[in-house]
């Protein structure tokens, strides 16, 4: 049995389809596990949504922001985009949405020795406190507040973690560290404001994983979310967006042996203006 981490699909079925020819994945056998960013942007999120939910457990995927905000757009707390239309309106959507909002936020393997994330973990969370925050967040979204909460979690304040929030706020910014973060202020506060590659970003700001005193740092953390990092040197952090949808790679990581990683070039079906 092999097991392959991949990075942010976003609706490229046939990329992701040749992808796994390449490996040679074995529905029978292998598993796969997906960093999240299934749809939006992609011409075929339907098609990988019922890909992935009809693997059953032999998939895991993570929930990303673009997960999110296609559940929001299926609430009708946004307009959905044009892409996502024939998703919104198949005839399985609502058995495709309600296993959407049911997936995890974290998902840890101790015997692997991975954790796999959207976004990141903050630096100042324990592996332990990351499990908890994400479990509040799914046990919400299960539940019969979810609309409450996809409504409630736009937006970029607070932007610093503190134990001590509460409500609406804390499961903004746990949602925000987990699918969105990519640069922090020197307090540990989230800046959305640049996404460039690591050099690109003002002084003062650093990469989640670069961050001084990470207390995560011993634990091996597989996400995606950053289409233009580049290639890193942080120890422990495996970063597999490799922005297939704006006609980069898509990436592969094997965890189970010393397979290693391997990509595919992919057709560019987003343009970066509208990024
Ligand atoms: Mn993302």
């Amino acid at each position: 049995m092999a097991v392959f981490a991949i990075g942010d699909v976003q609706g490229c079925a046939q990329a992701l389809k040749r992808l796994l020819d390449r490996i040679r994945f074995d529905p029978d056998e292998d598993r796969l596990w997906f960093v999240g960013d299934l749809v939006n942007r992609g011409p075929q999120s339907l098609e990988v949504m019922r890909f992935v939910r009809g693997l059953g457990d032999r998939a895991i995927t993570v929930l990303g922001n673009h997960d999110l905000h296609l559940l929001a757009m299926a609430e009708g707390i946004h307009a959905p985009s044009a892409e996502l239309h024939p998703l919104l309106e198949a005839e399985d959507a609502p058995e495709l949405l309600f296993w959407l909002r049911t997936r995890p936020l974290l998902h840890l393997d101790e015997d692997l020795g991975y954790v796999l994330v959207h976004a990141g973990l903050h630096p100042h969370w324990t592996l332990e406190e990351a499990v908890g925050y994400a479990r509040e967040v799914e046990q919400t979204l299960a539940g019969n507040r979810y609309i409450d909460l996809l409504a409630n979690m736009y937006g970029n304040e607070p932007a610093a973690w503190s134990k001590g929030l509460a409500g609406p706020e804390r499961q903004r910014l746990i949602i925000n560290i987990f699918t969105r973060m990519r640069y922090l202020g020197a307090d540990g506060s989230l800046d959305f404001r640049h996404n460039g590659a690591p050099g690109t970003q003002p002084d003062g700001l650093v990469p989640w994983f670069e961050a001084p005193g990470r207390r995560n740092a011993g634990e091996h953390i597989l996400f995606g979310h950053w289409s233009t990092l580049g290639v890193i040197d942080t120890p422990n952090v495996y970063p597999l967006d490799t922005g297939c949808v704006w006609g980069g790679k898509l990436t592969t990581l094997r965890l189970d042996d010393e397979g290693g990683w391997f990509s595919i070039p992919c057709p560019q079906a987003r343009k970066p203006d509208r990024r």
